[in-house]
């Protein structure tokens, strides 16, 4: 999903989008006119609370679900002036800007989403790779990889990135632009950076990610012509079918069909591109392995100062050897730093350990999860074992 390191470690959630319903797609496209019919009836039902005087029982949920957060923001003064701000750093017309952002709706769905869970579930590789690893998904990539073959080579040539990991990645950020996000992205911006969760350990930080996020995303729809009204995307703003955020967007997306123009909601091979650009301009290593597998008693029985570096490829094949674990004889010839990764499989089991190497942590780069890293290189894997066999 394109989210900064510091904010993946915190949303902690399995998929970017996989929570959220499918179905998107065409919405993005509501005009304006169509958009002001759809929030009509919440403005009427505001009207007519407010007419009960002391009737605060009528479905004020629906209006105001948090005191004195208002649906809209155009009442929220710190809302009108970031937007001030906003239009000032970005050289935008502040009245525009101000407009814009009065009319984006605190989405309560938006803060769940990213509220620690009271008790938060342990972590477990296997249930999150059979998410992820579905029949489904797999055939679908499959296809893609067939469809889109002359366009993923291309970008093979460019960027150095195997068509499969390109399709790994559409294929567990959206299942190949299926799922792109229902959520209107203004709404889910200024929610998250006008109303993120106090019960979050580090809410300050993520606010004033997701600030930054909202003015990236002023600039974006101000170059690139795009409706800030109607452009719809997952809970936490990341758009299209590589799951861009805005920021991501403006620095790595490419145009890849030569049509002129950006697009990652409909131009396959713009995202297929952005992908592979993405992947390359964070080290993305030409014909490097992505991880070795270790094997059930490969490991010593200390295993602290090996697992400290978390998935920064830290030690060479020699100095894991030296530190009493076995490797292959692909692991032992592999020139580059590797990191001990471990999967958490539940509570009760023991972890499930890789040594990934930069490749691996390349693709962490694109969602700070070593599980979402995994799983897209097994997606790959599987898709194309897939594509052999087709008929
Ligand atoms: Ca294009």
């Amino acid at each position: 999903m394109v989210l900064s390191a510091l904010l993946m470690l915190t949303l902690m959630l399995p998929l970017s989008a996989q929570g959220v319903p499918l179905e998107d797609h065409g919405k993005k496209k509501l005009n304006s006119a169509e958009l002001k019919r759809k929030a009509a009836p919440a403005k009427s039902k505001a009207a007519r609370a407010k007419r009960k005087s002391g009737a605060t029982k009528v479905k004020t949920s629906l209006i105001n679900t948090k005191g004195s957060q208002a649906a809209h923001y155009n009442k929220r003064p710190a809302a009108m002036e970031a937007a001030n701000t906003i239009a000032a750093a970005q050289q935008l017309d502040a009245v525009w800007v101000r407009k814009v952002i009065g009319q984006a709706q605190y989405l309560p769905a938006v803060v769940r989403a990213v509220t620690p869970p009271a008790q938060p579930s342990s972590r477990n590789w296997a249930t999150y790779r059979e998410r992820v690893l579905t029949v489904q998904r797999i055939e679908a990539g499959a296809a893609f990889l067939h469809e889109h073959s002359a366009t993923l080579a291309r970008a093979e040539r460019q960027y150095g990135v195997p068509p499969s990991i390109v399709a790994g990645i559409l294929g567990v950020e959206t299942i190949y632009g299926r799922n792109m996000g229902q959520f209107r992205v203004l709404d889910a911006l200024a929610t998250l950076a006008f109303d993120f969760p106090d019960s979050h350990p580090k809410k300050a930080q993520r606010q004033a990610y997701f600030l930054g996020e909202l003015e990236a995303f002023f600039h974006f729809c101000h170059s690139s012509g795009y409706d800030p009204l109607t452009v719809r995307g997952s809970y936490a703003g990341a758009m299209g079918m590589g799951q861009f955020m805005p920021s991501s967007w403006l620095q790595y997306a490419v145009d890849f069909d030569d049509s002129g123009r950006i697009d990652l909601f409909t131009s396959v091979p713009d995202a297929i591109g952005s992908v592979a650009h993405y992947l390359s301009v964070h080290q993305w290593q030409r014909g490097m392995p992505t991880h070795y597998l270790l094997a059930a008693n490969a490991l010593p029985a200390d295993l602290g100062a090996l697992l400290e570096p978390d998935i920064v490829p830290s030690f060479t094949a020699q100095q894991l050897e030296a530190r009493g674990v076995v490797l292959d004889a692909t692991a032992r010839r592999h020139t580059g730093l590797l990191a001990l990764v471990a999967l958490p499989m539940g509570e009760s089991a023991a972890p499930h350990y890789v040594l990934g190497t930069d490749n691996f942590f390349t693709i962490t780069r694109y969602n700070w999860s070593s599980q979402y890293a995994l799983a897209v290189i097994e997606l790959a894997r599987a898709i194309d074992a897939a594509a052999q066999n087709r008929p």
